[in-house]
Formats: C-alpha cells, sequence, structure tokens
C-alpha cells in the first residue's frame, strides 16, 4: 500500500503523486455505493498492481475542502482578479471573499494585469487593496514584469490554489512560474472569447515546498449553501465591529444601536464593503428555496 496525493482526475482516473512518481488509479467500489467520491488534494492509500493501474482503498480526513471547483487540503486560496480584462471589481471581489470564507479558507488576494492600467486605474486598485490589507488580507498587484519567483514565495509552503473569473490570468501566472508548462491560455482575440474558459479541469502542479492549483475560471457564484445571518460573519470588519452591537443577533440592517452602522458614519468600515453586504444579504434572503 502506498500514500500520496491526488493531483488530477479526469473520468474517474485519479493521477496520484508519491513524492514525484505518479500512479493512475482508481476508487474501490465501496466508495461508489457510499456515494462518496475522492477530489483533487485529497491524501489516499492505495494498492498498486503498476503505474497505471491502482486502487484507492482510503481517503484521509480532509482539512477542508472547496466545493466549485472540487479541491481539498487547501492552505493558501488565491483570488484572483485582474485590474482590466475583465476590470477589477470590488463587488466580485467580496463575492468570492464570503465563498471562501463559507468554507473557512483564509483567502489571500491577487491582482494581475499591472502593466496593462493607467496611472488612474492602478491608483484606484492600489487605494481598494490598502482596504483590504486593513481588514487583515494579503494583497498583491503584479503585471508581466515581477518576478514570479517572488509572487510564489510569498505564500509560504503548502497547497495553493488560483480562484477567480476566466481570462484573469490563472493559467499565465503557472506558464510563467514552470517555463515548460504551456498550458493552454485565452487567445487575444477577445471578441472570439468572450464568456469562454479555457481551463477545463482542476489540476496540482509541484512547485518549490509544495503545490498550486489551476482551476476552470467560473462566471456564476454559488450562495446556496450560505444562509442569510451567516453572511454578516463572512465580511471580517463587519464581522469585528458587529461584536459591539446592542443587539446580539444584529443584522446591521435596521437594528438600533447597531455599530457598523456608526462606523460607517465615522468612516470605519467602507460604505461599499456595508453596501456589497446588504445586496447579498438581501440576495439570500429573497431566493427561492429548492427542495
Ligand atoms: N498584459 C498582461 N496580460 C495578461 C496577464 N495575465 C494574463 N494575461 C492575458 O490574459 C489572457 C487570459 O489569461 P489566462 O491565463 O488564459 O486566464 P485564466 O484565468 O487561466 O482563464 P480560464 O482558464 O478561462 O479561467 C491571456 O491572453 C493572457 O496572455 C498580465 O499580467 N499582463
Ligand atoms: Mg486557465
Ligand atoms: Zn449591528
Amino acid at each position: 500500500m502506498k500514500t500520496g496525493r491526488i493531483i488530477k482526475s479526469i473520468s474517474g482516473v485519479y493521477r496520484v503523486d508519491v513524492d514525484g512518481s505518479y500512479y493512475d488509479t482508481k476508487p474501490r467500489g465501496l466508495f461508489r455505493k457510499n456515494k462518496f467520491s475522492p477530489i483533487v488534494g485529497d491524501v489516499v492509500d492505495f494498492e498498486v498492481e503498476n503505474i497505471t493501474e491502482g486502487y484507492i482503498h482510503h481517503v484521509h480526513e480532509r482539512k477542508n475542502e472547496l466545493k466549485r471547483p472540487p479541491v481539498s487540503n487547501i492552505d493558501h486560496l488565491i483570488i484572483v482578479m485582474s485590474a482590466v480584462e475583465p476590470d477589477f471589481s470590488t463587488q466580485l471581489l467580496d463575492r468570492f471573499l464570503v465563498i471562501a470564507h463559507s468554507y473557512h479558507l483564509r483567502p489571500r488576494i491577487l491582482v494581475t494585469k499591472k502593466d496593462l492600467t493607467t496611472d488612474s486605474i492602478s491608483q484606484n486598485i492600489k487605494h481598494h487593496l490598502s482596504i483590504y490589507e486593513d481588514m487583515g488580507y494579503n494583497t498583491q498587484f503584479i503585471g508581466v514584469d515581477d518576478d514570479i519567483q517572488d509572487v510564489f514565495r510569498a505564500w509560504g509552503p503548502g497547497l495553493a490554489v488560483l480562484s477567480g473569473q476566466s481570462g484573469v490570468g490563472k493559467s499565465t501566472l503557472l506558464n510563467s512560474y514552470f517555463p515548460n508548462l504551456d498550458l493552454e491560455t485565452q487567445h487575444i482575440s477577445k471578441s472570439l472569447n468572450r464568456g469562454r474558459h479555457t481551463t477545463r479541469h482542476v489540476e496540482l502542479f509541484e512547485r518549490a515546498n509544495g503545490f498550486i492549483a489551476d482551476t476552470p475560471g467560473f462566471s456564476a457564484l454559488d450562495f446556496d449553501h450560505i444562509q442569510k445571518d451567516e453572511v454578516k460573519h463572512y465580511f471580517l470588519e463587519i464581522n469585528e465591529i458587529g461584536e459591539q452591537c446592542k443587539f446580539r443577533n444584529c443584522n446591521h440592517l435596521k437594528e438600533p444601536k447597531c455599530q457598523v452602522k456608526k462606523a460607517i458614519e465615522e468612516g470605519h468600515i467602507a460604505q461599499f464593503r456595508y453596501d456589497h453586504y446588504v445586496q447579498l444579504y438581501n440576495e439570500i434572503a429573497n431566493r427561492k428555496e429548492r427542495y
């Protein structure tokens, strides 16, 4: 029996890495019966017939798990946004952050395509990133000229997962880190590729002291697993100041003596963050429950 980490899964075949050697494996029938599927990132025990034929017997307990795309045991979730093409959006960023926190992941923020920005766009992004830094997030703002080794090194060891909208440059980052990788990236012609997702599956690549995962970009975010009363906890500064509200269950909407409202008036919480919170709260409050 060997133990390794699943780095890729295609049509029911799981590729497992054991210290740089790869084995193609399948789960034993037992998993199918229990409706449990291994996912990329899982640490598994498997039996080897030969390198193209192995059987997964056991999946080690997951430290955490992202549902879309399915990846487990994440050490660093890197939320990738581009400065332009597609344009940087704090609304979208806040939504990604909510999803990350809902899975108990502590995300980092990485903004790409700095080389394509004008001074005013660049200033605007830096201004917003400093607000996120104040909330406690690590942020990076990079372009093609930056030293990619430094960018990756900042994350520390372990499994780093790149996640974000289609076209922000996730695969491009990997291609510049691994000169021989040659992952498919979006072509220049934007009109032809609108809404197209270039990367189609999750795959882990070995990097210095860990792994990095490329993932398919997504266009729609799924909040189905989040209840309206939870949302306030996933806006870190609102959560922190909200502990001082008069009512313990204050949702910071129309309740009296709300400290969050006060903090906005005094400039300690950014208005845009609160607006995004209320927007998401209302969306979830108004959604039709599916059974
Ligand atoms: N100028 C510039 N172009 C970039 C940068 N990063 C990415 N690009 C370009 O942006 C386009 C999209 O990059 P991809 O790496 O395919 O984006 P992706 O996030 O992997 O997209 P999906 O796989 O669809 O999720 C490509 O044409 C890249 O060359 C950057 O920092 N500067
Ligand atoms: Mg890609
Ligand atoms: Zn309140």
